[in-house]
């Protein structure tokens, strides 16, 4: 195992995102500023594109490839104030990025210009997040995958008015994961998420610190979002201008908030957490050196052993941690990570020196689905529909006065979801359930993939699916459930439970 201790000059050659500093391109040499821009004839290829919403999934707009001129941002790690009693601070802010030169692109963050900070949190720990809302319009701060109270949950209800501030206080009480947070107000998260407000909270436990497994942050720990955006002739995150209802798609890559990012590693065993932090777009991630990787955790934990894989496919708020042993590459090799169709997400650059070459740890977690969860009747049937902006759970709409479930605290029940074909096919919906993470019975009656045997928030149900889940909420209050593609969200692809 490497040692744990902190040592700040590894990282005085790291960008530090707080937020996020600039990363910079070479200007667009194609840049016309007449009538028709360049920018405007690739909106109309666009356009074409995805006219029909259906296949905007199936066939989206092409990302472009990362050409690894900038080194990846890293978030900064925002540790508590502990004389203060555990208290983070976190500021939806406004600022500007140079993410092209010359260019300043007006964008959200927290605490920082783009993206946000990494929360890390320690399981037992009661904690209070300071939330402050400096922009010029309400928003609210939800923590995705955290196990808490209705009350902080930050749902379209908890909105926060511009100038203000308030304190959500909690004792985190789940096991280590990787989770995120961002904006959840009623009909304005897409934009807000957009222009760059989502960071990532980390939990960690005991298990987590004796496994073993690469935990030097921004050396072998590694976060990674992977956002497509799209920029107007003037590089701004335009929403209102790309706004799809099928799901806002860019062709234009973010990791961390760095445009065409590198990321330089040791040649050693390598622990990348994988968010993707998309409006609408899938990923499938995999090595462009078709070697394997090993999974070691789902969204809500550890798998129990680690599973190897060749590829993995994230929707939109779901995540993974996976290790790539770079032991056996070198400093000529070409590694990256690539999508489905080849394009390259993330370029390597590898060092030679690395010490983190530790066995995989074998016993990770003793998650299962109880004989007892599998002998339970459903006790609440979802069936979601979708048609352009025509986006419904159940047949309904969101509305915020409308309590569409109830569950006892505590109490686990089988929910069973439904992705209902419409006549073109249909759409993958990334379905989420705030406030707890549950488990996944069966899909289509059968065993979930190994992968997907551990603690989920967010699963990704294909059109004529249908998903079996066991699902306890640990604390009280108002919880949504709802379509993570953010435009189905603000459409009203959403619902709440109730747990009293
Ligand atoms: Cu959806």
């Amino acid at each position: 195992m490497k040692s744990r201790i902190w040592i700040t000059s590894l990282f005085a050659s790291i960008l530090i995102i707080g937020g996020c500093s600039s990363s910079k391109s070479e200007p667009d040499d194609n840049m016309d500023h007449s009538n028709m821009s360049h920018d405007d004839m690739k909106m109309e290829e666009a356009d074409s594109q995805t006219e029909n919403g259906h296949m905007s999934h199936t066939n989206p707009l092409a990302l472009t490839d990362s050409i690894g001129e900038n080194e990846l941002a890293l978030p900064a790690l925002l540790e508590p104030e502990k004389e203060k009693g555990n208290v983070y601070n976190i500021v939806a802010q406004k600022g500007t990025v140079e993410f092209f030169d010359g260019y300043q692109t007006e964008t959200l963050g927290y605490n920082g210009s783009f993206l946000g900070p990494v929360i890390r949190v320690n399981r037992g720990d009661t904690v209070k997040f300071r939330t402050v809302n400096d922009l010029s319009e309400e928003t609210t701060f939800h923590w995705h995958g955290l196990d808490l109270p209705g009350e902080g949950d930050g749902g379209p209800h908890k909105s926060i008015k511009p100038g203000k501030s308030e304190i959500v206080e909690f004792t985190v009480d789940q096991q280590a994961a990787t989770l995120w947070f961002h904006p959840h107000p009623e009909g304005k998260t897409s934009e807000q998420f957009y222009k760059g407000l989502a960071g990532l909270i980390y939990v960690e436990d005991e298990n987590s610190k004796n496994l073993g497994l690469p935990s030097d942050y921004g050396v072998n720990d590694i976060p990674l979002i992977f956002q497509d955006r799209q920029f107007d002739g003037g590089k701004q995150l335009n929403y209102q201008r790309f706004k799809n209802d099928d799901g806002t798609i860019g062709d234009t890559l973010l990791v961390n908030g760095t445009l065409n990012p590198k990321l330089t590693i040791s040649k050693e065993k390598v622990r990348l957490r994988l968010l993707n932090g998309s409006n609408a777009r899938n990923y499938t991630f995999k090595l462009n050196t078709g070697d394997s990787f090993e999974q070691i955790a789902t969204d809500g934990g550890f798998l129990n052993t680690p599973e190897t894989m060749n590829e993995i496919t994230l929707t939109p708020g779901e995540r993974a941690e996976v290790i790539v042993d770079f032991s056996k590459y070198d400093a000529t090799s070409n590694v990256a990570l690539i999508n489905e169709d080849n394009t390259i997400l993330l370029p390597f650059k590898i060092n030679e020196v690395g010490t983190e070459t530790s066995d995989m740890p074998q016993n990770m977690n003793d998650f299962a689905v109880t004989d007892e969860e599998r002998s339970l009747p459903v006790s609440k049937k979802l069936e979601l529909f979708g048609m352009g902006n025509m986006v419904t759970i159940n047949g309904k709409r969101f509305d915020m006065n409308r309590i569409d479930f109830t569950q006892k605290q505590s109490e686990t029940e089988i929910w069973e979801i439904y992705n209902k074909p419409d006549m073109m096919g249909g759409m993958v919906h990334p379905f989420h359930i705030h406030g707890t993470q549950f488990k996944i019975v069966s899909i289509d009656g059968k065993e979930p993939p190994v992968n997907e045997q551990g603690w989920k928030d967010t699963i990704a149900i294909e059109p004529g699916e249908t998903f079996k889940l066991a699902i306890k909420f640990n604390n009280k209050g108002i919880y949504m459930y709802h379509c993570h593609i953010l435009e189905h969200e603000d459409n009203g692809m959403m619902g709440q439970v109730l747990v009293e």
